[in-house]
């Protein structure tokens, strides 16, 4: 399971309890870009260490926006992240997770959607989102990304908006980063937003293969692997480029620094919610480069919405995919560490105040039906 880290309302020991044998984390109070020194990894790892589990993986070490936009200091920063790859190999971690999405990483609508058990799921709802991005947050040149329809039913969504439904759609939608409480003011995610004005996909992909190029290279000498996860919601957002999102993104960005070390974490939630990402045939194709797995699913609906299902229910046949890996992981004869992502906020912890998608239950849940699955399916393909 992820462990956000000593702030975490879910602790080493619940995590222990639901069956995990390793954690994955990072250390989120380094700034991004700062080197990560080998005194502050070892302190992390023995916390881990000392509640009964391994620090194998990280999640993340953040890429730099000067890095993503090749503006300022990213020559320094690329040089701070080797520096950090180096200090995490002799630490003796194996794989590194991190994304190359401008600004903002995962992003939803309502954290807080319920589903028909009483249980709350994250949603991206699209009028809703359109309804922000248009009415909200008023970005400019957004009306030429949606067409007459879309612009439509965005303003009837708002219109049937309390002030304060309103806010709750604003504070959800740029809820931002991953383990922490932050988020954007407008002027602040315009002005950032504006710093991309120049940069289209190619652009952004021809920065993320030169980093690759640069990276790569340091992570195989050291012995690690790289793990680049996927843009979630797969797809352009808020006018900036996604490019990491299909299998055609995955393939180029493999074949623009080829090496064992450069891959992917393989997150069956953010590349299922395209129809057109096959994902058994995409775990058989990228097999030897997956180092990583986000094990969730995603239920679309025909108006363009998704929310996350439970993890053995959705648009993605878990079963065909966990099929794969298993002989994925029986060709390279290694087991690939893999973390049950998002869970329902149910039970107990509906009361309880936790980071969005990261509640202990609905991951227990999602862990155990996983684990089981895979067992299963295990026992059957070895008799
Ligand atoms: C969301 C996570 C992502 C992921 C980063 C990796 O819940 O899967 O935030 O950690 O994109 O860099």
């Amino acid at each position: 399971m992820r462990w956000y880290g000593p702030n975490d309302p879910v602790s080493l020991q619940d995590i222990r309890q639901s069956g995990c044998t390793g954690v994955v984390t990072a250390l989120h109070h380094i700034p991004v870009g700062d080197i990560w020194t080998m005194e502050e990894i070892n302190k992390r790892k023995q916390m881990v260490e000392n509640a009964g589990m391994t620090w194998a993986v990280i999640e993340s070490l953040p890429v730099h926006e000067d890095i993503k936009k090749q503006t300022g200091k990213y020559l320094q920063y690329i040089e701070n992240y080797k520096d950090s790859l180096r200090n995490v190999a002799k630490c003796g971690l194996k794989v590194v997770t991190y994304n190359f999405m401008p600004i903002l990483d995962w992003m939803r609508t309502d954290p807080v959607y319920t589903l028909s058990d009483g249980s709350k799921a994250l949603r991206f709802e699209k009028s809703a989102f359109i309804a922000f991005d248009l009415f909200l947050l008023q970005r400019p040149g957004a009306e030429k990304d949606y067409n007459d329809e879309e612009r439509e039913k965005a303003k009837n969504r708002l219109d049937n908006l309390t002030e304060d439904e309103k806010t709750t759609l604003f504070n959800n939608t740029l809820l931002g980063l991953p383990g922490s409480e932050e988020r954007f003011t407008v002027e602040q995610i315009l002005a950032a937003l504006d710093t991309y004005k120049n940069i289209d996909a190619q652009k952004l992909k021809s920065h993320l293969f030169y980093f690759l190029q640069q990276i790569v290279p340091v992570a195989e000498e050291v012995g690690l692997k790289l793990a680049i996860h996927p843009d979630d919601p797969p797809y352009p957002i808020l006018g900036l480029p996604r490019i990491v999102s299909t299998e055609k993104d995955a393939d180029e960005l493999l074949n623009a620094a080829p090496s064992p070390a450069n891959g992917l974490c393989f997150c069956t939630g953010s590349y299922g919610v395209r129809p057109d990402n096959k994902l058994p045939e995409m775990v058989r194709k990228f097999g030897d480069h997956i180092h990583f797995l986000h094990l969730r699913n995603t239920k679309r609906d025909s108006e363009g919405n998704f929310h996350e299902a439970d993890h053995l229910d959705g648009d993605t046949d878990m079963v065909a995919v966990v099929k794969e890996i298993l002989q994925v992981m029986k060709k390279r004869g290694q087991s690939i560490p893999m973390r049950p992502d998002h869970g329902h906020q149910m039970l107990d912890d509906l009361k309880k105040k936790t980071y969005p998608g990261y509640t202990a239950i609905g991951r227990l849940r999602g862990l155990a039906e996983l684990r089981g699955l895979e067992l299963g399916l295990a026992s059957m393909m070895d008799g």
